[in-house]
């Protein structure tokens, strides 16, 4: 089989890259990314010369490059993670999200209609659903949850969900949509919470909180995440949306303390900031439905994922050091210089 993975040089879709090269060395893989601030070439460098595996440098928005690219590989799938990912990015510039998020997605569905496809597979997220509030620790996120946004990011994931459900219903093209909570674990871009906290404890930086830390995300190792959505695109339904989650829930707060702990590090470089405009409380998935019909559930513990995730970032210094060099200085300053830092120390630990 041959799989189209788009966005498969940033976080999840370089992680679903390798769980497929070894899952089912027999499909070949063909990764279109565009390389934006988030896509990192060197992620990929362990399988660049693998004859299962090629790599084409496009962007998802490029109708005539997709359509040349699907005349020349006729893929049988396309699992499509390509996207603006960052919450806080969107709030300073939305437009390049409804852009990548919203037209690449209808780009790349007009390519699997005009040429034919066995599946697309829409990546999406827990976020389309809103937020529920901190002190209704018994609701979840189902399949039938409204859709009811908050951020630009979120919108923008939402409208691109109901696209697919349009071109399903409408075209008959043959979509499933997975919606996963937060994930974590190697090749994690450092804007993200995780990633941010272990680099800027590294070098003694202060450790941006926002607000009180309260809010909750609901944790899932990006490898459970690729099992999963390996799972649905060759054993799930046609027109269906699978909710993938861990019931792993932490609140901000306990994350970044424990990632202090982990490092030696003391709580008083925790710094509460500035919240962040629009601010989702808490996620929390139920994943029922993927478990009853797929038999999917997570393997890796949190206690294991972030312990492997942490010794990653302390292996890889060199992949993470070049990222937070370069461009990202300034992407730091605009994001973080301005938030003011609230009263409250952290006691020591
Ligand atoms: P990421 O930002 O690390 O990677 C996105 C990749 O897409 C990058 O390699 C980037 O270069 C590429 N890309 C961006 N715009 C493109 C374009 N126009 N054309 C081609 N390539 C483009 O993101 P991630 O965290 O790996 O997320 C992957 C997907 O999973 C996204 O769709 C995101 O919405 C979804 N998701 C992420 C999480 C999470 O916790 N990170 C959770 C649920 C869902
Ligand atoms: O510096 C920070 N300080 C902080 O307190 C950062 C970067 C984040 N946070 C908080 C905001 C969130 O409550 O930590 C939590 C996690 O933040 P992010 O890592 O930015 O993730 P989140 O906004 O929850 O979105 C993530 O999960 C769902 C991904 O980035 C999305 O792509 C995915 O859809």
């Amino acid at each position: 089989m041959k799989i189209i993975v788009t966005g498969g040089a940033g976080f999840i879709g370089s992680n679903f890259v390798f769980y497929e090269r070894k899952r089912h060395p027999e499909d070949r893989i063909i990764c279109v990314d565009s390389l934006t601030y988030a896509g990192n070439l060197e992620t990929l460098k362990s399988v660049l010369d693998d004859p299962g595996f090629r790599f084409v440098k496009l962007d998802i928005r490029d109708r005539e490059g997709v359509y040349k690219l699907f005349e020349e590989e006729k893929p049988d799938i396309v699992v499509n993670f390509a996207a603006e990912s960052h919450v806080d990015r969107s709030i300073e510039n939305p437009t390049i999200f409804l852009e990548t998020n919203i037209i690449g997605t209808s780009v790349l569905m007009d390519a699997c209609r005009k040429y034919g496809i066995g599946r697309y597979h829409q990546v999406s997220t827990d976020e389309v659903y809103g937020d529920l509030p901190l002190d209704r620790p018994d609701l979840f996120f189902h399949e039938d949850t409204p859709i009811h946004t908050s951020s630009p990011y979120s919108t923008s994931k939402a409208s691109a969900d109901l696209l697919v459900g349009a071109y399903h219903r409408t075209y008959g093209l043959p979509t499933t949509i997975s919606r996963c909570s937060n994930n974590y674990g190697p090749y994690q871009f450092p804007e993200k919470l995780i990633p941010l906290m272990i680099a800027n404890a590294l070098a003694d930086k202060p450790l941006p909180v926002y607000g009180e830390g309260l809010n909750v995300r609901d944790w899932l190792y990006v490898e459970d995440h690729c099992k999963a959505i390996d799972l649905i695109i060759r054993k799930g339904t046609v027109g269906e949306i699978y909710n993938i989650g861990g019931h792993n829930e932490m609140r901000n707060i306990d994350i970044v303390k424990l990632i202090c702990d982990y490092l030696g590090k003391p709580y008083s470089l925790i710094e509460h900031v500035t919240d962040r405009k629009g601010h989702d409380q808490r996620y929390a998935i139920d994943p029922t439905k993927i478990h009853k019909e797929l038999g999917w559930l997570p393997e890796t513990k949190f206690a294991d994922g972030i312990r492997k995730t942490i010794q990653w970032y302390l292996d890889n210094k060199e992949w993470w050091e070049n990222i937070v060099s370069g461009e990202y200085q300034n992407y730091y300053k605009k994001m973080y210089g301005n938030r003011e830092v609230l009263d409250g120390k952290e006691p020591e630990a």
